[in-house]
């Protein structure tokens, strides 16, 4: 199949409709599309049409010529470049009945197109320089859009926000290369060209830029596929009962045996205009039975992943066993990076001298543990606050160790619980010039540049020769590059479209 065959598919929604799409792209497209369609019961020639302007008439079955009439339609044709694809173009609007435009395929089809694969349309526009890759994938996620941030982050990348962050990026790191290279030609003559702290200055100005856009991946993940809030606890805390609160359905199996729920859960559920996605995991404890262990491994990758955590905890428990699954809690989490809600459960079940000693007790005995994940995560802390690196002041001691009881079994409890999760969250500011990683390809291709950046920022603290740092210099650019499409191969091409719909 020739990348420049005439290819053909229904561009809008399957089923029945008012109206739908037929779209066709390559060089015989506006022939072939004549070849069917009558205006004023005569046939068209080539010379007769003038682009971008919507001809009404009918497609008709021509076997022989003039036979019965298809349907009623509106035909556009676009001349290349001026179109999606860059090829020529030209759209059939058509009835919406599944019939006709099966039809029309057929009549297409029959005269020498062939019907497109997934994506092929999309593909067409990136081979022919109309989109980047980047922008490409916008598109897909632009129609898979179902909020107004989605909306707005990939109309931003279709419009080319992200590919001019880039294009930013690649200029810093060609300016890099250019400047070892110069030394690399003279290295003979054992002269140092490039100024190293130059160097050094660009290569840290590029490091920043690619940190802020792979810091951008969890917020943009989380409008994509919804903030993941995890809910975690020992067995038989009550996790899957709330998960059951939250979503108002019978999702997760509920029992009083320990260790219920094997594997993780999600769901997603909206609190005020924001999706969330609720992650019901296995109960943590210590288990030798193999399938249940990968189960609570997986809880562990899940904490890990989560912006907010639920830490569940058993009212019905000793205070010391409460506390000391507290700490375990904690410790599983970075606090500077991800909100921590800790709850203790079945407070209906709980006698007000338990709840005496927890609310003397809780705060004193975990502070340290939280201490210690402050300082492990490269935070520090004064009395009342704890701070990240960067100075910047994040919580109240106070409102980091404290904690509420409920009880996943009544609603007013689940209620204040959601309105907290609401409270927890940073609302994401998304204006016209938002840019965020949304997807996990260019997540990975920018991690990997990073990688190489940081071996050459190491390469230059270690004093290595300029062929060495060259070559991580063209690896960090070749991951950035992989983005919009400057260098890639055939097969994450065919890989990245096929997850196209037909049409697009
Ligand atoms: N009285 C009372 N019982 C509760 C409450 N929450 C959960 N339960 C009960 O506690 C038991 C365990 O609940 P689950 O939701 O299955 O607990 P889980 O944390 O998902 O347990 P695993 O999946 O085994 O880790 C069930 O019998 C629930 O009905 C509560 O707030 N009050
Ligand atoms: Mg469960």
């Amino acid at each position: 199949m020739s990348k420049y065959d005439t290819i053909c598919a229904i561009a809008t929604a399957a089923g029945a409709g008012a109206i739908s799409i037929i779209r066709i792209s390559g060089a015989d497209s506006i022939s072939t599309a004549l070849l069917i369609f009558r205006k004023d019961g005569k046939k068209l020639e080539m010379n007769d049409i003038e682009p971008y302007k919507a001809y009404y008439g009918e497609i008709i079955d021509t076997v022989p010529d003039d036979k019965p009439m298809v349907d009623d339609v509106l035909m556009t044709v676009f001349k290349a470049p001026h179109s999606y694809t860059g090829e020529d173009c030209v759209e059939i609007s058509c009835h919406g009945s599944q019939f006709v435009q099966q039809k029309i395929l057929e009549l297409l089809c029959v005269r020498g197109c062939r019907l497109a694969q997934p994506g092929e349309f999309s593909k067409r526009a990136f081979i022919n320089g109309k989109l980047d890759l980047a922008q490409a994938e916008a598109v897909a996620d632009l129609i898979a859009s179902q909020n107004a941030a989605e909306h707005r982050i990939a109309v931003n990348q279709l419009k080319g926000g992200f590919s001019n962050e880039l294009r930013d990026l690649r200029a810093k790191l060609v300016e890099l290369t250019s400047l070892l290279e110069l030394e690399l030609d003279f290295s003979e003559e054992d002269v140092e060209f490039a100024d190293r702290t130059k160097l050094n200055e660009i290569l840290n100005a590029a490091l920043k830029h690619i940190g802020k856009l792979t810091d951008s991946f969890r917020m943009g993940n989380a409008i994509k596929n919804g903030i993941p809030v995890a809910i975690v606890g020992e067995t038989n805390t009550g996790k899957s009962t709330l998960l059951n609160a939250i979503l108002g359905e019978d999702r997760a199996i509920v029992s009083d045996i320990e260790g219920t729920t094997r594997d993780t859960i999600e769901e997603t559920f909206t609190i005020d205009g924001l999706t969330y996605r609720f992650i019901d995991t296995a109960g943590i404890r210590e288990t030798s039975e193999t399938i249940e262990k990968i189960g609570i491994e997986r809880t562990f990758k899940k904490i890990s992943e989560a912006d907010i955590v639920i830490g569940m905890l058993d009212g019905t428990k000793k205070v010391s066993e409460i506390v000391k699954a507290a700490k375990d809690i904690v410790n599983r989490v970075n606090v500077l990076k991800q909100k921590l809600i800790m709850v203790i459960n079945k407070s209906d079940l709980m006698d007000a001298g338990n709840m005496f000693t927890l609310n003397d007790d809780f705060e004193a005995s975990v502070k340290s543990t939280f201490e210690k994940n402050i300082e492990k995560n490269g935070g520090y802390m004064t009395d009342e606050y704890c701070y990240s690196i960067t100075g910047m002041d994040l919580y109240n001691i106070r409102s980091l160790t404290t904690f509420s009881y409920m009880s996943a079994k009544d609603p007013e409890d689940v209620e204040s619980l959601k309105s907290n999760i609401s409270r927890h969250t940073d609302a994401p500011k998304i204006d016209g010039n938002t840019v965020l990683v949304t997807n996990i390809r260019h997540f990975e291709a920018l991690t990997h540049a990073r990688e190489s950046l940081e071996q050459v920022k190491k390469g230059l603290d270690d004093k290595l020769s300029a062929d060495l740092l060259a070559q991580d210099l063209r690896q960090a650019l070749y991951h950035i590059g992989s983005i919009t499409g400057e260098v890639t191969t055939g097969e994450v091409l065919s890989s990245i479209f096929s997850r196209f719909c037909i049409g697009k």
